[in-house]
């Protein structure tokens, strides 16, 4: 038994997830934890929401409440969502977490003790109208590095470099809009990542299965310019983690807090404490995922994230984690993503275009959603959501093979022998065909999954399914009945047990449709096959069954028409 550690990138606090967001990072590292949980391995899955920082104290000002209660009402509402999507965290922490202040101070207390941290005394931009520094999200204005027009303080979004607000040009306030800026002397702590140049290029370089678009994006901004560049890790904020050096305040930071891309990352740690904690375990139970002196050299960690974060997990986070000198657990493996698109255009939060995790779960159930966002998952490049695609996709995987196959095998069953698994029949050469195909597709199945390929697992997953509704057409039980009520009785075994089977291996996508069916079949165990032989004989003669209720049912021309209308711009 392996012990994987997987993380999603924690999502901002500022507002509910579309589902460009949530097909980037929580929805496959919830399919890589599903599967994992079923292939028997002991798993921790974190993720939490993302607090601080600009993003927070906007989307507050905002929603017109304090920082703090805005923060805990959009925890509570994105940890409903979670559980709405199914995302089966074994915790949903929060960066503002007691143990987050505590652990991101102590790193910046080591840090500092190995001469990693150097103060800096700075110009930084001050909006005469707001009468405040302006960081990151606070100010926007042109790209220096690509011309994009509408680059944040901290970062561009269209071409990922990580930003200073005075690089930008032609700024502007994002609280008043004002131009009225100017340069006022500040204090900040430098990490130096410059330092550590050379220990992070071993590492990434270290990593020779990682997907391309994860290095890619690492040894751009490694490399960029005259090399890796050190970070001002404090703000000029009040809602946030104070700096001091681990317990001690830290002269001339009075004030200030961190940057929430220094204590964002070590969310990832301080969840597992927080994980702890709510489960009345001890230090030593979540130390066991997180430090290798305590057991952690054996863990798996795997991060899942959207493209855009990656420079941070792969040069900022390592670097704090790596510069402590203490025995934290580095990433095993990083998969990341590129951008879901809607309908011709981006996702957009603030102009509200595109689908939102709440709306998507008010006009159908999850397992909908899960299957085409994975199914369509941005893995190679991006991807684009559009609702003929989605129709497509939903009346055709799952209604028409999955769940037609499921229907007809039950009612069939039901219609000649009772709600029951039928004796008598035995396999011959087709069924015998079915099996090695299947033997086949499994293996393939199974190392897609292994490997994260999100899309190549579903495309193999659906394979699987229509290898059964082509068995089931083409020995037509219905037909044989009439002649030889044995061999059709074997047919229906075979069928049943299929049924069965791909309860199991669809579980990591669609779990709710999952549950009903191993429900319906009373099914008294989740597992996950290893042989297929064995696992199409797992209903024996006499198990008795009830027909499901219909798993999914066909989307409309004119409800996919209407949600498009309602779906393009301005939240309702
Ligand atoms: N909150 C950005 C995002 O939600 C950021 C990720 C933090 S991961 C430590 O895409
Ligand atoms: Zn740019």
């Amino acid at each position: 038994m392996a012990r994987h550690l997987i993380t999603s990138a924690i999502p901002y606090i500022n507002g509910i997830k579309h589902l460009g967001n949530l097909v980037g990072s929580q929805l496959p590292a919830d399919l890589y934890a599903r599967y994992q949980r079923a292939r028997g391995h002991e798993v921790l899955f974190l993720c939490a929401t993302d607090e601080h920082g600009t993003p927070a104290e906007l989307a507050a000002a905002k929603a017109g409440k304090p920082v703090a209660e805005y923060c805990a009402e959009m925890h509570d509402t994105q940890a409903e969502l979670a559980r709405g999507f199914r995302l089966s965290f074994d915790h949903f922490g929060r960066s503002s977490s007691p143990q987050n202040h505590q652990l991101t101070q102590h790193l910046a207390g080591r840090l500092a003790d190995a001469g990693l941290i150097y103060e800096v005394s700075e110009k930084q931009v001050y909006s005469i109208a707001d009468g405040r520094f302006l960081p990151d999200r606070y100010i926007e204005g042109t790209c220096p590095n690509c011309g994009f027009d509408s680059a944040r303080g901290d970062q561009c979004d269209n071409c990922t470099k990580q930003l200073d607000p005075v690089d930008l040009i032609e700024p502007h306030s994002t609280i008043s809009g004002s131009t009225d800026l100017e340069m006022r002397e500040t204090k900040h702590l430098y990490l130096k990542q410059s330092a550590m140049r050379d220990q992070l290029e071993t590492w990434i370089d270290s990593k020779d299965d990682w997907p391309i678009l994860t290095t890619s994006i690492a040894k751009k901004w490694l490399n960029d310019g005259d090399g890796l560049q050190d970070r001002g890790i404090t703000r000029d904020l009040s809602w946030g983690i104070p700096v001091k050096r681990g317990d001690t305040d830290w002269p001339g930071m009075e004030g200030k807090v961190f940057y929430v891309w220094f204590d964002a990352p070590v969310e990832y740690i301080a969840c597992a404490a927080e994980w702890a904690e709510a489960a009345g375990a001890k230090a030593a139970d979540w130390e066991r995922w997180w430090r290798t002196g305590a057991g952690a050299q054996d863990v798996r960690y795997t991060q899942f994230m959207g493209k855009d974060n990656v420079p941070f997990h792969t040069l900022s986070f390592p670097a704090t984690i790596l510069g402590s000198g203490e025995d934290w657990k580095l990433v095993d493996y990083i998969k990341s993503f590129n951008y879901l698109n809607y309908e011709g255009g981006q996702f957009s939060t603030s102009r509200g275009r595109g689908i939102f995790m709440d709306q998507a779960l008010d006009i159908l159930p999850s397992d909908y959603w899960r299957w085409w966002l994975l199914s369509h998952a941005p893995e190679s490049s991006d991807a684009e959501f559009t609702w003929e695609n989605f129709q497509t996709s939903v009346n055709k995987d799952l209604a028409d093979v999955l769940g037609n196959f499921v229907s007809r095998v039950t009612k069939f069953c039901r219609s000649r022998f009772g709600e029951v698994v039928p004796e008598g029949g035995a396999t011959g050469p087709r069924e015998q065909a079915l099996i090695t195909e299947l033997t086949e597709r499994l293996a393939r199945y199974d190392a897609h999954m292994e490997a994260m390929e999100v899309r190549k697992s579903a495309q193999e997953l659906r394979a699987i399914w229509a290898a059964g509704n082509e068995y089931l057409q083409s020995a037509a039980p219905w037909a044989v009945f009439k002649e030889d009520p044995e061999e059709a009785a074997g047919i229906v075994r075979m069928s049943l047990n299929l049924a069965a089977f791909y309860a199991d291996l669809s579980a990591p996508f669609i779990p709710d449709a999952a549950a009903e069916l191993r429900k319906s079949l009373a099914l008294d165990s989740a597992g996950w096959p290893d042989d297929v032989v064995l696992a199409l004989s797992r209903l024996a003669p006499g198990h008795a069954f009830t027909v499901p209720e219909n798993l999914f049912r066909k989307l409309t021309d004119e409800e996919c028409e209407d949600w498009a209308a309602r779906f393009q711009g301005t939240r309702d």
